[in-house]
């Protein structure tokens, strides 16, 4: 594809943007490039490119900067309202995700990962099988290396294992994984995507352009997936945490079970995973899968599996203090993964919810919350906005901030209790990202 002298507008000047803006360059392109935040605020990585010739920047939203343009990327966090996409479609200008571009220039077999929640882990899961079985992986995505950064570098890996999100689905058009996983949907980025049913069939999209060459992992126990397996088609495998399977893989008397028509039935002991709850084991299940239509053997993945121990701010141990045991669960920013979260813990527990909210469905934890939680301590911007969707039944505490929320749910617990922060929203009211909420949090703990 020759993109010399081709006009490109990319919005959004973060990680993504910066690493497509490169992209085009290198390629002779013209790169026009915005943000709603102002040139000086780009990062130090903008300032590597900002004095190239095939650069320029371009005033946010001001649509004339489209003129003559033959492409527009968008940025992942950039939403299908945002003005220069919605012009640019008006006037037939092709906007692609970054993925897509990616896609075009891929060599290596790709797997793509998607689902409301358990992509990073299954990825790096899956990545660390890959790898014990003796296969070269890049890992990457929405993780922060992007696909596009890849699509420069020598390619000589045995297979690509990507985390997609529905921000990225958004504008794809031929992108084909050779195994689509699709772990679960439950609500969220509604602000973005403007429905949860508009949300779900963005998610949809990764099964697109597969053929019947290609393999679709869908979880048989979500039943936002149920409709779709018939419009799919690659061919359809399935992993559940509930029920039997006739073919694909699921638990059965505290196994996992591995049945596939072409193979003997294969069976791995729930004991090999070291990470917290069901939703894990789903996580593993479908790793295991896809390793094995990689072509990796039980005993590799065995291996891996146990030897993997998660990833911090997802139900991650923080310590103890006078037998309370607290943990972080800050990349819980999803109704969805707060549920998952509740369910691993046997007896009642104090929760830390809040954050910024992103339109979360809190009414449909109100069963959760009254079984598994002593008390629920909100905090942040949506506190207000939570207590008025879980309703009157639950016991509730308003703090401001999370510094606050964590020392009374401290003072509040008794021996034997379980303190866990899965916040269900957005850290940006307070903290610049997850990550940075999570550290905060275990600081906080520490010198409680
Ligand atoms: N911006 C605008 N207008 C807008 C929105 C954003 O100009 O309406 C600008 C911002 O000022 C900023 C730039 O766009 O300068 C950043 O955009 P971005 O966040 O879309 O892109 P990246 O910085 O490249 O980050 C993206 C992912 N962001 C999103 O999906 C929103 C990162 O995931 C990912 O780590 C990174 O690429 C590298 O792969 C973040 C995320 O929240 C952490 N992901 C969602 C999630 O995990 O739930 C999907
Ligand atoms: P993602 O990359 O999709 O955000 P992570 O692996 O980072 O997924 O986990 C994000 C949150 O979701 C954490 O709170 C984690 O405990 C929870 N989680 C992980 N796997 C699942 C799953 N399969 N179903 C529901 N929640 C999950």
């Amino acid at each position: 594809m020759d993109f010399k002298g081709k006009k490109i507008i990319v919005i959004g000047m973060g990680k993504t943007g910066i690493a497509v803006a490169r992209f085009f360059g290198k390629r002779g392109a013209k790169v026009t490039v915005t943000d709603e935040k102002l040139p000086d605020k780009w990062g130090a990585e903008f300032e590597q490119i900002a004095g190239e010739k095939w650069l320029k920047i371009g005033e946010y939203n001001n649509i004339s900067i489209l003129k003559g343009a033959d492409m527009v990327v968008p940025s992942p966090g950039i939403p299908p309202h945002n003005n220069l996409l919605v012009e640019a479609l008006k006037k037939n200008i092709s906007v692609v995700s970054e993925i897509e571009l990616a896609y075009w220039f891929l060599k290596v077999p790709l797997i793509a990962v998607t689902g409301t929640n358990g992509k990073t882990t299954t990825i790096m899961l899956l990545g660390e099988i890959l790898q014990k079985s003796g296969k070269k992986v890049f890992v990457g995505g929405n993780i922060g290396n992007p696909l596009i950064e890849y699509s420069d570098t020598p390619q000589n890996d045995d297979f690509i294992v990507v985390e997609i999100s529905s921000f990225q689905l958004q504008w794809i058009d031929r992108f084909r994984p050779f195994i689509a996983v699709l772990l679960n949907i439950t609500s969220d980025h509604v602000n973005y995507h403007g429905t949860f049913a508009e949300y779900r069939h963005i998610k949809f999209r990764i099964f697109n352009n597969q053929t019947k060459k290609d393999f679709a992992v869908l979880n048989a126990a979500d039943d936002e997936q149920k409709e779709i397996a018939d419009s799919i088609n690659a061919r359809v495998l399935r992993f559940s945490s509930k029920d039997v399977l006739s073919e694909g893989i699921f638990v059965k008397n505290g196994e996992i079970v591995l049945k596939m028509p072409e193979t003997e039935e294969e069976k791995y002991s729930l004991n090999i995973i070291s990470l917290p709850g069901l939703h894990n084991v789903e996580n593993v299940m479908a790793s295991i899968i896809a390793a094995r239509l990689c072509g990796c053997n039980k005993e590799d993945i065995v291996k891996a599996v146990s030897a993997f121990q998660g990833l911090p701010h997802r139900i991650e141990f923080v310590g103890e203090k006078n037998s309370i045991k607290f943990y972080d669960d800050s990349k819980g920013t999803n109704v969805g993964s707060v549920l998952r979260a509740l369910e691993t813990f046997p007896h009642p527990v104090i929760l830390l919810l809040g954050g910024r909210d992103k339109d979360g469905d809190f009414g449909s934890l109100r069963p959760i919350l009254a079984a598994k939680t002593k008390k629920v301590i909100l905090f942040g911007e949506a506190r207000e906005l939570i207590a008025s969707l879980i309703g009157e039944n639950i016991t509730v505490i308003k703090k401001t901030k999370l510094r606050e929320a964590t020392e009374t749910a401290y003072q509040d617990a008794v021996p034997g209790d379980v303190v866990l922060l899965s916040p269900g929203c957005a850290s940006f009211d307070e903290f610049t990202n997850y990550s940075e909420r999570g550290d905060f949090f275990k600081e906080v703990v520490r010198n409680l």
